[in-house]
């Protein structure tokens, strides 16, 4: 019997044991670090994958990140032809897009605004802009930023995204490559960032493109901590150039207790909670992709080494 290794949180891992239990008796399912005979491992779902993964795990044959990005992988360190899968799972979508939402719209109706003058007693209405004169803006158009720019348009926001290459969303207003971000900046009032963390978008969220930002525009950062120089975010909002900035993710996380983005005013914090893999739905989404890797099916969310998403 070969074995499927799961290496994240164990208390999530007993439902995945659950489900395969049910659906997939013939797979003995191991939760790390009781792995059993290294030699049966045949796939492995891990949030960070253990050292010396080919010594280690010799037949190998999937690996499976147990999030939607792979930035914590060491790709050098998986051997070339066993596949990376990113996860694709309804559970995650819906959280994340629960999470964009709320964000987007605390920025429209000025909720951050209306706490620090909570903070003062201080009963004095903003102006409202209707949705449609809120432009908003998505960086990454896959499978969060295409879901979240659906139901982002329910409410009738002005709405485009950014991605690599050209996509085609109903509603949507689509601009691809590096030569289009000033154009899709300059039109954003409220920006989501929602790409993966690679070589070309590391620490992206600076000074450049906050100043082709329309000014006072917000920030929903739902990313990764290393899209962002913090520095350049401080000296953004003081200026005004950018309005407020609500931020799941950081860089280091935990983010240390002095760290000047906790306490300054126009900057609400989560401790990267927007979305996690929902359990039932991330279990019975890697088995269809080991039924596809066994059928030699495309697997979905394989990741493209080159890219690095
Ligand atoms: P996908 O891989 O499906 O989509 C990535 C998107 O980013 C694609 O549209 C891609 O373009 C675009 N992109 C990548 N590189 C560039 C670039 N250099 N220039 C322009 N566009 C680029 O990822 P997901 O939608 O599944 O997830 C996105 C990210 O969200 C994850 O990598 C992770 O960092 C973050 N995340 C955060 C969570 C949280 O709780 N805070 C939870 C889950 C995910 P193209 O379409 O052309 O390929
Ligand atoms: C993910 C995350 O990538 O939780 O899934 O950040």
């Amino acid at each position: 019997m070969s074995t499927f290794l799961y290496k994240a949180d164990p208390v999530r891992g007993r439902q995945w044991a659950e489900i395969f239990a049910r659906e997939q008796p013939d797979l003995e399912f191991r939760i790390w670090p009781d792995i059993g005979d290294p030699e049966k491992v045949r796939y492995l779902a891990a949030w960070v994958p253990p050292d010396d993964l080919e010594q280690r795990l010799p037949n190998l044959q999937v690996v499976f990140s147990t999030g939607a990005g792979i930035d914590q992988f060491d790709l050098s360190a998986i051997p070339a032809e066993v596949p990376l899968v990113r996860m694709i799972e309804p559970g995650i979508v819906d959280g994340m897009v629960e999470y964009a939402v709320f964000s987007v719209l605390a920025l429209h109706r000025d909720m951050p605004a209306y706490r620090r003058q909570q903070a003062q007693a201080l009963w004095h209405p903003l102006q409202v802009r209707a949705a449609h004169e809120r432009r908003i803006g998505v960086l990454g158009l896959g499978s969060l930023g295409q879901s979240l720019l659906e139901r982002l348009r329910l409410f009738g926001f002005d709405c485009a995204g950014w991605a690599r290459s050209q996509r085609s969303i109903e509603g949507v207003t689509c601009f691809a490559g590096a030569q289009s971000l000033d154009a899709f900046l300059a039109r954003t009032d409220i920006l989501v960032c929602l790409l993966p963390l690679t070589e070309e978008t590391r620490g992206m969220l600076g000074s450049r493109l906050f100043n082709a930002l329309p000014r006072g525009a917000g920030l929903v950062h739902v990313g990764r901590g290393q899209h962002l120089n913090a520095a350049d975010l401080i000296a953004a909002l003081d200026t005004g150039q950018l309005g407020e900035a609500i931020l799941d993710v950081t860089h280091p996380e935990p983010l240390p207790a002095d760290h000047l983005l906790w306490r300054h005013p126009k900057v609400w914090i989560t401790p990267h909670i927007a979305s996690v893999t929902r359990p039932d739905t991330a279990a019975m989404a890697v088995l269809d992709n080991i039924r596809r890797f066994e059928h030699g099916e495309p697997l979905i969310g394989l990741v493209d080494r080159a890219r690095g998403y």
